[in-house]
């Protein structure tokens, strides 16, 4: 049952008086532009080999240092599968939503700040600045020895496990946060800084289950931020939030933001 124009309006109404507005992201975001989410079925658009490459792996284990660790080939031959995925990928109407948001904010002398949790850089390609990558991002690699980063051609690396150039015996690892590894100090700072200063808090496309991200938005509304959900089905968070609002993001966050546009003269 998607939301009614109701709950629209009511959270619009707050977000066309913010002045500071922090979003956090997770798969649901990029599902539209036909990237896998990691808890919701295996999307049936995709390439059968891609669809069975998945089917038969959990990303909680994969995305594990241990996983890599144990099977090094394996593991980037699957993360290097889906760093072509987003390179195929377009960012969708949700993406786009919130970069018209933050210009329009921006223009008003007002901050959006955009936290994800997806290392696929759709927010930026649809032109969103200074997005906060919480988990890292699969395009770019780094050295096991070294830490030295990489940008990869946009093709397939010719082997895995993929050596790295810049130590011998190192190997070339996706930089992203696995589970069990902390998230980068400067990401979790700004994360946490956006949380504590925000007017408006919205979560986007995520289950709310993975932490520390999933606690951001309770930070937000421990400061007494106006909390926003937007998601098909409902998450821990749906209880949690001000507004819950059931929908995918490229059908909801349009009609949130032309609501708020329409109400705010200073949006
Ligand atoms: C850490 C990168 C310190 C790699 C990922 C409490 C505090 C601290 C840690 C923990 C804690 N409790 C447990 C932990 C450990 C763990 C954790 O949270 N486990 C969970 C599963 C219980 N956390 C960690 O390990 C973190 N590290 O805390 O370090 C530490 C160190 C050692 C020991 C303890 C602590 C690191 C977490 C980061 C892991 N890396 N990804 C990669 O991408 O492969 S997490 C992975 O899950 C992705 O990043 C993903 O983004 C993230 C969350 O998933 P979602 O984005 O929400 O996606 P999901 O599929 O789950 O949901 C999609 C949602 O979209 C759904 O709700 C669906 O309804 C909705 N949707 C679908 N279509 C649409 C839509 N919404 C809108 N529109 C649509 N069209």
């Amino acid at each position: 049952m998607t939301t009614s124009g109701h709950e629209i309006s009511e959270a619009a109404g707050f977000l066309s008086r913010a002045k500071r507005v922090a979003v956090i992201t997770g798969a649901g975001i990029s599902a539209e532009s036909g990237l896998r989410t990691f808890r919701g079925a295996v999307n049936a658009d995709l390439p059968a080999d891609m669809r069975a490459l998945w089917k038969e792996f959990d990303p909680a284990t994969l995305a594990t240092p241990e996983a890599f660790g144990r099977d090094p080939a394996m593991v980037s031959k699957w993360y290097d599968w889906r760093r072509l995925g987003c390179l195929a990928a377009e960012p969708n109407a949700g993406h786009a939503s919130l970069t018209g948001l933050q210009e329009r904010m921006e223009a008003g002398g007002g901050e959006v700040v955009v936290l994800t949790q997806n290392v696929d850089r759709l927010h930026q390609r649809a032109g969103t600045r200074g997005v906060v990558e919480l988990h890292g991002t699969i395009m770019e690699w780094r050295c096991t020895r070294t830490g030295t980063r990489m940008t990869p051609p946009d093709v397939a690396f010719e082997h895995y496990p993929v050596a790295s150039p810049y130590a011998e015996g190192g190997l070339l690892r996706p930089d992203v946060v696995w589970f069990g590894e902390c998230l980068p100090e400067a990401a979790v700072r700004a994360a946490a800084r956006a949380a504590a200063t925000c007017d408006v808090f919205l979560s986007v496309g995520t289950s709310a289950v993975v932490y520390p991200a999933a606690g951001f938005l309770l930070e937000a509304k421990e400061h007494g931020a106006y909390t926003i959900e937007v998601n098909p089905e409902s998450t821990p968070a749906s209880g949690v939030v001000d507004a819950s609002l059931r929908g995918t993001a490229s059908a909801v966050l349009p009609r949130l933001l032309a609501a708020a546009f329409e109400k705010g003269a200073t949006l």
